[in-house]
C-alpha cells in the first residue's frame, strides 16, 4: 500500500522546504516537493530532488561500531546499542569522577535545524550533566549580534515583498545556491524592472543574473557601506527627518563619514571611485530598495562591523518598515524557542564554561586546559572538515587520551577518528518541529520510514544515555512529540506569533504561516517604525556594544590574517592571495559530499583563479595547485577564469578530505575569532598558490 508523508527539508537553508514521500511497503519509492508548500512553490534545489540517494546511499552506517585498531585507522568491530551506550556512560563516568563533567564536550551543528533533532538535542543532557558549552560560532554569529545590536531583533520581510523592491542590493550573499527560493521572487521583480546589483567578490550565479556586479576585496564591505554613506550624505540625499526621528547616534556617525571619501574607499575595496559614487547614488535615488545580506560578509575578522555599517544605509535613507525596503538578513527572530523549556538549565547544575566551536582543534590540543577536553560527542556536525584550520582539529582528534563518540549518517572526516560510532536517522527516519531562518512557516516533519538498520535518532540517543547515566527527570525521557508539545506551548506563552498553531494542527501535515501583526519588518508603531532595541530606535551609536569594549559606531578596522601566516605568503614571489571558501552549489556544506551524482556535478576540488595571478605563477588551466599558508596546504585543481577578481581566490567549501586526497580548504583556513560574537573567519585568508609538486606530500 502507498502511503504519503509530509516532512521538512533538514539542511541549513533559509527556504525549509516541505516535501511529500511516498512510501511502499516501507520503503521510501518517491520524493517531491509539497505541491501546496508556499515557498517550496512545487520544486526542489538540485540537492535535495534526489533525496532519496542520501537516504538509502550504500555508505550509511547501520550499526554500533567500536574502534580496534589505532585512532583513525578505520578498523572497527560492530557492537549492540546496549554495549555502546554502557561504554560511553561508563568512560563519562570516569572522566566526570576525575576531571569533572567539563572535561565532556558535546558539539553539534547544522546536520539537521530541527527543535528535537538539534536544539534540545544540543541543549537537555549537556546542562543536566555540566558538561562544556558549546558557542556556536561558526556560521554567523557576528551578523546575528550586530543585526540585533543595531535593530533589535533578526526580523526579516517574506520573499514575496521584493515585488515592492524598484532596487535590490545583493551583498555577500548567493541566493542562487544558498536561498533558491527566493529567486522566483526576485526574477518575478526584475521583470517588472526591478534593477539588482550584486556585491560580491566572485561573479557567482546570482551575480551572472544582475544588472550590475561589484566585486571588492574580501572583508572591505564595512569601509564600502561607509563610502556609500559618506557620498550619499555629501549629496544631501539622506533622510534627515527619519533619522532623527529614529535612530540613535546620527550626529557622531555622520561625523566618523568624513574618513570615508571615495578615494580612501576606492583603496581598500579595490572598487573603482566612480563606482561607489554611481552605486551610492543609485541605492539613494532609486526607492524602494532592500539590501539582502548572508554570511558573506561576516566570516571575516571585522565581520561584525561590516554587517553594522550596511545596516545603516537603510536608515541613512529612511528605508526601514516599508514594503521593497530595508534590509534582509534572517527571520530567526520571530521565534526563538523558550529557553528554560529547550533546556530545563533551572533543573541543572551550574552551567559548565563555554568553549567557542571555531576553536575546536586548539582547544582539544590543550586550550581547553582547566580541566582539559576528555570526552568529545559529536553529532549532526562533521568538524574535521569543515571547522576553521583542520590540522589543528585533527591532531586535536588523534589525542590517544580523547574518548570520541560520532553519531552520525556516514562516515565522514570526523567519524573516522571516533572511538564509537553511533548510526544516526535520517529525516525521513525521525520526527520534528521546523522553523524557518529566510521565511516566517512552521512545519512538522513526520516519520516516513522505519529507521535503516539500527539507526537512532539523536533525541534517542540522549534519552538512552540520561537512563544509563541514572538521571530520572521526565524532560530526558519524553518522546520527540512530547518535546515538541512541551517547548511550543512554553513559546506561545509569551509569543502571539504562535497564537493559535498546535501540534495537532502541525501534525496534520503542510506549512502554518506565523501569525504576525505586520509582515514588513519594523513596521507599525508610532511614526511608522519601531525597533525593539533599548532606545526603541536603531542604534546607530550602540551603548551596549560600548559596554563590551567594541566600537559603539559602525566602522572598519582592517582586515588583516595572522602575522605568520603572512611571513609564509611572503614566500609567494608573486605575492600572496585572499582564498574565500563559500557554498558550493551541490552540498550543503558537508552534507551530500559524498553523494556520487552531485559530486561529478561540482567536480573535483578546483580552486578559482584570476587569468592575471595565474600568468603571475605560470599557472595553466587544469593544472594541480597548492594553497598553502603558516596553518597548512591542500591540493587543488586551477580553474582560471575572469569570474573572480585579481587577488581573491575562490575554492568552495565542504569537500570531504579523506575523499581528496587527504586534505580540504580548511587545511589553510584560520581559527581566529572575528570583532564580534566570537566569529569564525574563515574568508580573512591569505595564502600562496603554485604548481603542485609531483608528490605533494613531501609538503609535510
Ligand atoms: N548550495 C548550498 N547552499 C547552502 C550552503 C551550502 O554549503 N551549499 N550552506 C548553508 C549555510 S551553512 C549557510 S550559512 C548559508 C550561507 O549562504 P550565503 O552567505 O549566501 O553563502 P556563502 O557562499 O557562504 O557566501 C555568499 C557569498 O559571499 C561571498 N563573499 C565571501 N567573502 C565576502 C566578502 O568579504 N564580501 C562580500 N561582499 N562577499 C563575500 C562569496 O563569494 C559568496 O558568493 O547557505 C546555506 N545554504
Ligand atoms: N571553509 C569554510 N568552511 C566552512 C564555512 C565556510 O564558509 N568556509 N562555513 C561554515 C558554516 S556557515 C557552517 S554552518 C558549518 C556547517 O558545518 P556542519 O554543521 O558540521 O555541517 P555539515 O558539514 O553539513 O555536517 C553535518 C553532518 O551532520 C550529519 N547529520 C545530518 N543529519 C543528522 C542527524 O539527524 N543526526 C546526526 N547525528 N547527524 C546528522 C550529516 O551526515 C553531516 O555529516 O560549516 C562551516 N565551514
Ligand atoms: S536545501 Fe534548501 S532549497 Fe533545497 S530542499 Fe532544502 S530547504 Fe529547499
Ligand atoms: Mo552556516
Amino acid at each position: 500500500m502507498n502511503t504519503l508523508v509530509h516532512g521538512v527539508c533538514p539542511h541549513d537553508c533559509p527556504d525549509t522546504c516541505g516535501f511529500i514521500t511516498e512510501v511502499t511497503d516501507g520503503r521510501a519509492v518517491r520524493l517531491y516537493a509539497d505541491p501546496n508548500h508556499a515557498v517550496t512553490g512545487g520544486w526542489l534545489c538540485a540537492k535535495v530532488r534526489p533525496y532519496l540517494d542520501h537516504v538509502y546511499h550504500p555508505g550509511r552506517v547501520r550499526y554500533p561500531l567500536r574502534r580496534v585498531g589505532p585512532k583513525g585507522s578505520g578498523q572497527w568491530a560492530r557492537i549492540s546499542w546496549d554495549e555502546a551506550i554502557a561504554e560511553i556512560a561508563g568512560r563519562w563516568q570516569a572522566i566526570m569522577a576525575e576531571y569533572g563533567a567539563e572535561a565532556i564536550l558535546p558539539y553539534s551543528y547544522s546536520g539537521t535545524l530541527g527543535l528535537v533533532q538539534m536544539g534540545v538535542a544540543s541543549a537537555r543532557l549537556w546542562n543536566r550533566l555540566g558538561a562544556s558549552r558549546l558557542a556556536r560560532t561558526i556560521c554567523g554569529a557576528a551578523a546575528e549580534m550586530a543585526v540585533e545590536m543595531t535593530l533589535g531583533a533578526r526580523y526579516s520581510q517574506p520573499y514575496s515583498d521584493v515585488a515592492h523592491s524598484r532596487l535590490v542590493i545583493v551583498w555577500g550573499h548567493n541566493p542562487v545556491s544558498t536561498a533558491p527560493h527566493f529567486m522566483p521572487a526576485l526574477r518575478a521583480a526584475q521583470r517588472q524592472g526591478c534593477q539588482l546589483v550584486v556585491i560580491d567578490p566572485r561573479r557567482t550565479r546570482t551575480a551572472s543574473g544582475a544588472d550590475w556586479h561589484l566585486a571588492p576585496l574580501p572583508g572591505s564591505d564595512g569601509a564600502l557601506a561607509l563610502g556609500l554613506a559618506h557620498v550619499i550624505v555629501e549629496a544631501g540625499l539622506q533622510d534627515e527627518a527619519w533619522l532623527a526621528a529614529h535612530t540613535v547616534g546620527w550626529p557622531a556617525l555622520r561625523a566618523r563619514l568624513a574618513d570615508y571619501d571615495p578615494g580612501r574607499v576606492a583603496a581598500i575595496t579595490g572598487l573603482a571611485e566612480a563606482d561607489i559614487i554611481q552605486l551610492a547614488r543609485l541605492y539613494a535615488t532609486t526607492r524602494p530598495g532592500l539590501i539582502k545580506i548572508a554570511d558573506g560578509l561576516v566570516r571575516n575578522r571585522n565581520g561584525g562591523q561590516n554587517v553594522r555599517a550596511v545596516c545603516a544605509l537603510p536608515a541613512i535613507t529612511g528605508q526601514y518598515g516599508r514594503p521593497g525596503g530595508g534590509l534582509a538578513y534572517s527571520t530567526s527572530g520571530y521565534v526563538q524557542w523558550d529557553a528554560a523549556a529547550v533546556g530545563h538549565m533551572a533543573e541543572c547544575p551550574p552551567p559548565g564554561r563555554v568553549v567557542n566551536m571555531n576553536r575546536l582543534g586548539a582547544a582539544l590540543l590543550g586550550e581547553a586546559a582547566d580541566p582539559p577536553i576528555k570526552a568529545l560527542y559529536v553529532f549532526g556536525a562533521n568538524p574535521a572538515a569543515v571547522a576553521p584550520n583542520a590540522g589543528a582539529v585533527v591532531r586535536g582528534l588523534q589525542r590517544d587520551d580523547l574518548f570520541t563518540v560520532v553519531h552520525e549518517l556516514f562516515m565522514t572526516d570526523t567519524a573516522d577518528y571516533a572511538d564509537i560510532i553511533l548510526p544516526a536517522t535520517s529525516q525521513l527516519e525521525q520526527t520534528d518541529l521546523h522553523k524557518a531562518y529566510g521565511t516566517t512557516l512552521l512545519a512538522y516533519n513526520a516519520p516516513a520510514i522505519p529507521p535503516l538498520g539500527e539507526a537512532r535518532s539523536n533525541w534517542a540517543v540522549m534519552c538512552l544515555l540520561a537512563a544509563a547515566l541514572g538521571f530520572g527527570e521526565p524532560w530526558l525521557q519524553q518522546d520527540a512529540d512530547e518535546v515538541i508539545a512541551e517547548v511550543l506551548a512554553a513559546t506561545a506563552a509569551h509569543n502571539p506569533a504562535l497564537a493559535g498553531i498546535t501540534l495537532a494542527d502541525l501534525r496534520r501535515g503542510g506549512a502554518l504561516p506565523l501569525a504576525l501583526a505586520e509582515p514588513t519588518p519594523f513596521a507599525g508603531g508610532e511614526g511608522g517604525c519601531q525597533f525593539p532595541t533599548p532606545s526603541g530606535q536603531v542604534e546607530l551609536f550602540s551603548e551596549a556594544l560600548a559596554a563590551l569594549g567594541l566600537d559603539p559606531l559602525p566602522g572598519w578596522a582592517g582586515q588583516e590574517d595572522d602575522g605568520d601566516v603572512a611571513r609564509e605568503v611572503d614566500l609567494d614571489p608573486a605575492g600572496g592571495l585572499y582564498l574565500i571558501s563559500s557554498a558550493a552549489h551541490h552540498f550543503v556544506t558537508s552534507s551530500f559530499a559524498n553523494q556520487p551524482a552531485l559530486q561529478q556535478r561540482e567536480g573535483e576540488p578546483f580552486v578559482e583563479i584570476h587569468p592575471v595571478d595565474a600568468a603571475a605563477r605560470g599557472i595553466r588551466p587544469g593544472d594541480r595547485v597548492i594553497v598553502a599558508n603558516g596553518r597548512g596546504w591542500c591540493a587543488l585543481r586551477a580553474v582560471v577564469t575572469e569570474a573572480t577578481r585579481p587577488g581573491v581566490l575562490v575554492s568552495p567549501k565542504g569537500r570531504w578530505s579523506k575523499l581528496h586526497g587527504g586534505r580540504n580548504v580548511n587545511w589553510t583556513t584560520s581559527d581566529a575569532l572575528g570583532d564580534m560574537g566570537g566569529q569564525s573567519t574563515f574568508h580573512s585568508n591569505r595564502v600562496w598558490l603554485r604548481k603542485a609538486p609531483p608528490d605533494p606530500a613531501q609538503l609535510g
